[in-house]
């Protein structure tokens, strides 16, 4: 089964890959040949990851899948959530996205964060969306260098280090990506044997 992954983001389709192993065949957009940068215009995670599903599958009449992803600290209402990309300016700046979230933080106690992914399919031309949530903390300044975006300042609840502190296999252990991913992967199993 050939499915194009709708991301422009290559940790996400090292991570996906990781999970998935070769049990599917993901077509990176990459490695599809299909250089366009997917509009996000919508309020939820929901509607941004069916748009970018959307986008792909009329561009290529191939079953494919995307993913939105935000961090909701609870402190900040939700913030930066479905802006989590562009949290500090239209340009895609991971470092200053973590300033500004830490600015905005403050000294405030409450640390409470979770990320949130929603995988938005499109197979045999339905649609199906698949949820991974991963509760944590963040902490006062960036720890560790592996990873993206905010994995620096996120420590996932039951671990001591940041996900930039682990491997992409200890990542995998707890993250939001992989607990989506594995719902996506179950229900594609489930149509394979039909
Ligand atoms: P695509 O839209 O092309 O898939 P993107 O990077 O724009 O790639 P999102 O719109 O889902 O992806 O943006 C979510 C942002 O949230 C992303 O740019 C990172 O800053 C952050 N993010 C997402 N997943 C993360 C993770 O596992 N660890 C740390 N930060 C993450």
């Amino acid at each position: 089964m050939k499915l194009i992954f709708a991301t422009n983001n290559q940790h996400k389709v090292d991570e996906i890959q990781h999970i998935i192993g070769n049990k599917f065949d993901v077509i990176s957009l990459k490695q599809a040949g299909i250089d366009i940068d997917i509009p996000e215009p919508h309020d939820t995670l929901e509607e941004n990851a069916v748009e970018k599903s959307s986008t792909i599958y009329k561009l290529t009449d191939t079953d494919c899948f995307s993913e939105d992803t935000g961090l909701e600290v609870e402190a900040l209402n939700g913030e930066p959530g479905v802006k989590s990309a562009r949290y500090a300016g239209d340009v895609k700046d991971f470092n200053k996205n973590i300033e500004k979230l830490l600015f905005k933080l403050g000294n405030d106690n409450n640390r409470k964060a979770r990320f949130r992914t929603v995988i938005s399919l499109i197979i045999n031309k339905e649609q199906h969306l698949f949820e991974g949530i991963c509760e944590g903390e963040i902490i006062s300044s960036p720890a560790g260098s592996n990873g993206f975006g905010y994995d620096s300042v996120f420590v996932p609840a039951g671990a001591t280090r940041t996900f930039a502190e682990m491997t992409m296999e200890e990542k995998n252990t707890f993250s939001h990506r992989k607990k989506a991913t594995e719902k996506l992967v179950l229900f594609l199993n489930k149509l394979n044997i039909r």
